[in-house]
C-alpha cells in the first residue's frame, strides 16, 4: 500500500483529541471550540502537503492543488469533520484524513494533475447542533437561502451567522459552489454497519444511497400540578409523545423493505419532575431504499400524529430534510473497482444506510463512495472503531481514481 498507515493513525488520533467529551467519545459540534482546534490543525496539514487553503461561507475547508488547467473542474476528496455527541473518532474523519493522504502522496510522488485536486472537510453533516443535516454539502449546492442562515438556530438560539462569527468565520463569503467547477465528488466513511466486517471484505464500494427524511414533531399540551390533576383532566404533551413514538417500530414494519424509523432527540418542557408537560419536541429520522416506501412511511407517521390531536393536545410537525434515495455514479464506481482489483484489495458492492454528503453532491455532479469496515457494525458510539489498515487501503485505492481523474503524471 503506497498510502502511509502511521500517517494515517496520527491524523485519526490527534483529531479525536478535538473534542467535548474526553473518555466519552468525540463531541465536535459545528463552531464549537472543538470545531476551530480540528480546523485549524486540517488546515495546517493540508499547508504541508502543499495545498492552498480557504474556507467559503459556511465554514467548508478546502485545499487545493492546482491543477495544469486551472479552468478545468476539479476532483474533490473529502469528508465532514463535525460529529453526534458522545460519537466516534472515524464517522466523517476518516475520510477527511483519508483526502488528506492523498494530497500527502501526490506531493510525495511530485504528480502533476491536470485537473486541480480539492481536500474538502465539510462543517454541520450530521446536523447535531443546526438540526437537518448535511448543512455543509446543501450550502454548497444553494439549496439553503441566505435567511436561513439567519433563522437557523442551535437549542441554544444561536443563529448559524452568530455561531461562526464567535469562532471567527466570515459568513459574508460565498457559500455557493458553482457545479461545472466540480468533475467529482469522492468521499471514503466508515461502514457503520456489519456487512464487510462479516463477509471479511475490506472495502465497499457503494452503489445506492438510502433516502431519508428528517421531522421536528411539537406536541402542545398543558402544564399542570402532578399532584393535584386528575388524571382525566390533563393535557400531557409527553404521553400524547410516548404513544406516537412507541407505534414507530410497527408502522416501520407495515412498510417494511428495510424502511426505519428512529427517535433521537426529545425534549420535554418544563421539564419539572412534579409539573406535567406541556410540551414536547422530538425527531422523527425516516429511511428507506425506495421513495416510495419513504412516502409511505411519513404519511404513516404524519396520519399517526394528526391521529392524536384533540381539543386538549395540538401536535404540528415540520420537515428539515428530504432526500431521496441516490445512485452513484456508474463511471466512478468502476473506476474504484478497477483500483481495487490493481491493487488486489478485496472488495464487494454495497448500499448506504446512512446518510452522507454525496447524496447532495450526486443530483449535481458525478460522485463515488467507498466504506471500510466498522468492528462490531458499531457507529454513533464512543466504541466506534476501524482498522487504519483499512483506511490505508482505502486511501491508495482514492489515491489511484483520483490520479485517473485529475489525468495526474508524476
Ligand atoms: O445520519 C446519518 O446517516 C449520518 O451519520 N449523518
Ligand atoms: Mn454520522
Ligand atoms: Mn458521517
Amino acid at each position: 500500500m503506497i498510502a502511509n498507515q502511521l500517517r494515517i493513525e496520527q491524523h485519526i488520533n490527534l483529531l479525536s483529541q478535538y473534542t467535548a467529551t474526553p473518555k466519552a467519545g468525540v463531541t465536535r459540534l459545528t463552531y464549537s471550540k472543538e470545531d476551530l482546534e480540528a480546523r485549524n490543525y486540517i488546515k495546517d496539514m493540508m499547508r504541508n502537503y502543499n495545498l492552498t487553503v480557504s474556507e467559503d461561507g459556511l465554514g467548508n475547508i478546502f485545499g487545493k492543488l492546482e491543477g495544469l488547467d486551472p479552468s478545468a473542474p476539479s476532483v474533490i476528496v473529502g469528508s465532514h469533520f463535525d460529529s453526534v455527541p458522545n460519537g466516534g473518532a472515524y464517522d466523517g474523519a476518516a475520510g477527511v484524513v483519508v483526502g488528506l493522504e492523498v494530497a500527502a502522496l501526490f506531493k510525495e510522488q511530485q504528480i502533476q494533475p491536470v485537473n486541480s485536486l480539492e481536500v474538502i472537510a465539510m462543517v454541520e453533516e450530521e446536523g447535531s447542533r443546526f438540526g437537518g443535516g448535511l448543512m455543509g454539502s446543501r450550502g454548497m449546492m444553494g439549496l439553503l437561502s441566505e435567511d436561513d442562515f439567519q433563522s437557523i438556530k442551535d437549542k441554544n438560539g444561536v443563529s448559524v451567522k452568530e455561531a461562526m462569527t464567535n469562532i471567527g468565520l466570515d459568513f459574508t463569503k460565498e457559500k455557493y459552489r458553482d457545479p461545472k467547477t466540480i468533475k467529482a465528488f469522492l468521499e471514503l466513511h466508515i461502514e457503520q454497519g456489519p456487512i464487510l466486517e462479516e463477509k471479511n471484505i475490506s472495502i465497499g464500494v457503494v452503489d445506492a444511497i438510502v433516502g431519508l427524511t428528517q421531522l421536528e414533531v411539537t406536541i402542545q399540551g398543558r402544564a399542570g400540578h402532578a399532584g393535584t390533576t386528575p388524571m382525566d383532566k390533563r393535557a400531557d404533551a409527553l404521553v400524547t409523545a410516548a404513544q406516537i413514538i412507541s407505534a414507530f417500530p410497527k408502522l416501520a414494519e407495515e412498510v417494511g423493505h428495510g424502511t426505519v424509523i428512529t427517535t433521537g432527540q426529545l425534549e420535554v418542557f418544563p421539564n419539572g419532575s412534579n409539573v406535567i408537560p406541556s410540551k414536547v419536541i422530538f425527531s422523527v429520522d425516516i429511511r428507506s431504499g425506495e421513495e416510495e416506501k419513504v412516502q409511505q412511511a411519513i404519511n404513516k407517521v404524519m396520519a399517526l400524529i394528526e391521529s392524536k390531536n384533540n381539543s386538549n393536545v395540538q401536535s404540528v410537525a415540520e420537515q428539515l430534510l428530504h432526500t431521496t434515495p441516490k445512485v452513484m455514479d456508474k463511471e466512478v464506481h468502476s473506476l474504484l473497482t478497477e483500483a481495487c482489483e490493481k491493487l488486489d484489495i478485496s472488495y464487494c458492492q454495497i448500499s448506504s444506510g446512512a446518510g452522507h454528503d454525496a447524496m447532495i453532491f450526486s443530483d449535481y455532479t458525478a460522485c463515488g463512495m467507498i466504506f471500510i469496515p466498522s468492528r462490531n457494525g458499531l457507529s454513533h458510539s464512543p466504541e466506534e472503531w476501524s482498522d487504519t489498515k483499512d483506511l490505508a487501503k482505502g486511501a491508495t485505492i482514492l489515491y489511484e481514481t483520483v490520479l485517473r481523474l485529475t489525468e495526474g503524471t508524476a
